[in-house]
């Protein structure tokens, strides 16, 4: 048997928007003969926003916030709690205080999720213009990458990762994605895993878990740049 792990947006969804209709309704076809999984650094909550209930149904497992929380056929099976430093939550107002980005800024720029925090020095609760101009800007100013690598420096006891469009994902030492590859391999010790991701490069947010993986037997990296991507490697039929 093969076991195939989607990341979330970018990989089956754009960034924080719903799945396509003709795309969802190829996938939902093709899980019925598949055993497929979820592993997406949002929590929850914006997975019911992104992908319709039958497609939700038909995974196996939903592994979000970043792998600290599974939930199955909508039972939760276990979460990951933690309570940030303060020093790491002055370090973020800071970096909020301080951007040299001259756009609007936005509420919800600390998001703690269970067993994470997501920054966005933007705020998340921005219009869906203000995402892309963000992201834009960050393109070539690299604001986020920059942030990344100065806390990885200040916090080790920190794994941080430059996530979606425009945040970065914060977890505790291996409880970062990565965590969802031994959590796999035990349940499913001698099946081939196949792992599709947008970001499975350096500093993106699927790279631990593409390289815990690589470090396992019998497994495989999709490095993919959406769903067009994903339905023709899984050769999805209209
Ligand atoms: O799933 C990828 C990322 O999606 C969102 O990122 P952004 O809002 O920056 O596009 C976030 O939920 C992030 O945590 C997640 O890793």
């Amino acid at each position: 048997m093969t076991i195939y792990v989607f990341d979330m947006d970018g990989t089956l969804t754009p960034a924080r928007l719903p799945m396509e209709k003709a795309f969802a309704a190829k996938f939902h076809q093709w899980q019925q003969t598949h055993k497929s999984f979820i592993a997406t650094g949002s929590d929850y909550l914006k997975v019911e926003e992104q992908l319709p209930d039958f497609i939700i149904n038909s995974f196996t497992g939903l592994f979000t916030s970043m792998g600290n929380v599974l939930t199955a056929q909508g039972q939760q099976i276990y979460q990951n709690n933690f309570k940030p430093d303060l020093e790491l939550l002055a370090r973020l107002e800071a970096y909020r205080q301080n951007t040299a980005y001259t756009g609007g800024l936005y509420p919800n720029y600390i998001e703690e999720r269970i067993g994470m925090i997501n920054f966005s020095v933007l705020g998340r609760d921005c219009p869906y213009a203000e995402r892309e101009k963000y992201a834009a800007w960050d393109k070539t100013a690299h604001e986020r990458e920059t942030i990344a690598a100065a806390l990885r420096k200040e916090f080790p006891q920190y794994e941080i990762s430059v996530g979606g469009s425009i945040s970065i994902d914060i977890t505790p030492q291996g409880c970062g994605k990565g965590q969802i590859a031994a959590k796999l391999r035990q349940h499913y010790p001698d099946d081939k895993i196949i792992f599709f991701g947008d970001k499975t490069f350096a500093g993106g947010n699927d790279f631990e878990l593409a390289e815990a993986l690589r470090r396992l037997d019998n497994t495989e990296i999709v490095q993919v740049s959406g769903p067009d991507e994903v339905a023709a490697y899984l050769q999805l039929q209209a």
